[in-house]
């Protein structure tokens, strides 16, 4: 999943896609580059980040979305928590709703996307964006981010969307510390057993990758995405979201080409 953020403050490339066109652009960029879904934002969800009203995410991300719609041959998802936004983007062609509070920012968004038969990603977090670091206090993170994630699902599920249609995400950086964030990633085939559906992971430039790596600049948070992106898809990920698609493709297909080597070398 690549990621286009029409935003004046996401943390790894607030800014530069605020123009529609240069959104759309890059959108159509990604697709070439191997993305399977490219997934479209308008609201920042860096801690810390306040609300954006509706007719503003709708003023950024529609006519995106729109223009990707018809340009690209993969999925266009809308990465929203609110219900109007995505009924919205789903009438100018999103085929899936990205919701970062999983069905709980909104009470009408579950609905929207039943009756649209649409994908529906839930993710967890806990608060809001502005306030969710406070909230990142667990005895057994892996135990009660799998518990909260399959009630997300379930309410998804009773709903009316289609179960085959919704993958859980744990949320990395959302009320989760650098710590946590790992050991959640080492429990991923543990998640998705908890959870039942498959996994969406989105790592990608997120700060707590400079812990571990130690440099803070755009290559070593592409790098350490890089290590991520591998690991996630050994584990068992079904999707990752990133914004380096190009790298992640390299990276997943020289992946698929060791786990295919036959005696003889190179699979044919
Ligand atoms: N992370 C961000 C935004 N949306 N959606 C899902 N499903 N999973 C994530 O991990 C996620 C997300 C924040 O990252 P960005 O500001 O770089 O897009």
């Amino acid at each position: 999943m690549g990621v286009v953020n029409v935003t004046p403050d996401s943390f790894s490339d607030g800014g530069t896609y605020l123009d529609a066109e240069a959104a759309i652009g890059h959108g159509e960029a990604l697709a070439v580059a191997g993305a399977a879904v490219i997934d479209v934002g308008g609201e920042s969800t860096r801690p810390g980040a306040g609300p954006v009203d509706a007719d503003e995410e709708m003023r950024r991300v529609i006519p995106v979305i729109r223009a990707l719609c018809a340009r690209v041959s993969v999925p266009v998802s809308v990465d929203t928590t609110k219900a109007v936004v995505a009924r919205a983007a789903i009438e100018a062609g999103a085929l899936m709703v990205n919701d970062v509070s999983g069905g709980v920012a909104d009470p009408e968004m579950l609905r929207v996307v039943a009756d649209a038969t649409a994908a529906y990603v839930a993710m967890h977090m806990r608060g809001t964006p502005r306030t969710m670091q406070e909230y990142a206090d667990y005895a057994d993170v892996v135990t009660e981010v799998g518990d909260e994630l399959r009630v997300r699902v379930d309410r998804a599920v009773a709903a009316g969307i289609d179960p085959g249609a919704i993958l859980a995400d744990p949320g990395i950086g959302f009320a989760k510390t650098a710590d946590q964030n790992l050991t959640v990633l080492r429990a991923l085939p543990e998640l998705a057993a908890r959870i039942g559906v498959p996994l969406l992971v989105g790592t990608s430039r997120k700060s707590f990758l400079t812990r571990v790596v130690g440099d803070d600049d755009r290559a070593a948070r592409d790098d350490a995405t890089l290590a991520t992106t591998v690991w996630c898809f050994e584990q068992g990920a079904a999707l990752v979201r990133v914004h380096d698609v190009a790298g992640s493709r390299r990276a997943v297909e020289l992946l698929d080409v060791i786990e295919r080597a036959t005696p003889e070398g190179m699979a044919a």
